[in-house]
């Protein structure tokens, strides 16, 4: 049996670095294609400045152990008006639920039962949102500086993907008037 021993890690709000990781990914505009609302628009993004970084996510997993955790950094940005926003899923596992603790930047987190039911949470530094069991997520950088949040979950919650690209959550948020506003999709 592999015995398990207590350790920190070091985890820069600022940057979302840790200070030992075992796994990353990185997600650009071309991956939002199918997924924001214009995609004219994301067309001209990407010619216009390039496929760029959109997002992050930097993980801390330990074999053996329930829980893990990590970071996700967002960028700022937006695609016709809309602002950058994470691909967004439900868990494998239906009865896994996770936390997100924003460290720094400002954003929205989204979120959708089953029954379409739709929710959202302020994200800004020192908010600790709790996401339940079987309630998709997104979240989406509202503001002019990364966005970096700690999440923790389940190693074996699994993402599923698929439902929310094929039908998109009930709610986006756009830029309005110089302001965040979550509108029903
Ligand atoms: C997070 C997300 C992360 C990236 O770690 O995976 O923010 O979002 P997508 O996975 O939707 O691209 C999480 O919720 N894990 O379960
Ligand atoms: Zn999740």
């Amino acid at each position: 049996m592999t015995v398990l021993l207590p350790q920190g890690i070091f985890i820069d709000g600022k940057t979302g670095a840790l200070g030992e990781e075992t796994g990353r990914f990185a997600k650009r505009l071309s991956d939002l294609k199918g997924l924001v609302a214009d995609g004219a628009a994301l067309e001209r993004a990407i010619a216009e400045r390039g496929n760029e970084l959109v997002y992050e996510v930097i993980e801390y997993r330990k074999d053996g152990a329930d829980m893990f955790f990590g970071t996700t950094t967002m960028q700022p940005g937006r695609v016709g008006g809309e602002y950058y926003f994470t691909r967004g899923h439900f868990h494998e596992r239906r009865d896994r639920a996770e936390v997100y603790y924003t460290q720094s930047g400002q954003g929205m987190l989204l979120l959708q039962a089953r029954d379409g039911t739709t929710s959202s949470v302020e994200m800004k530094p020192g908010v600790c949102a709790f996401i339940p069991p079987d309630w998709a997520h997104r979240s989406v950088n509202t503001g002019t500086e990364p966005l970096v949040f700690v999440w923790v979950g389940m190693q074996d919650a699994g993402h599923d993907y698929g439902e929310i690209a094929e039908k998109g959550l009930g709610q986006r948020v756009f830029e309005q008037g110089g302001k965040p506003a979550v509108v029903a999709a």
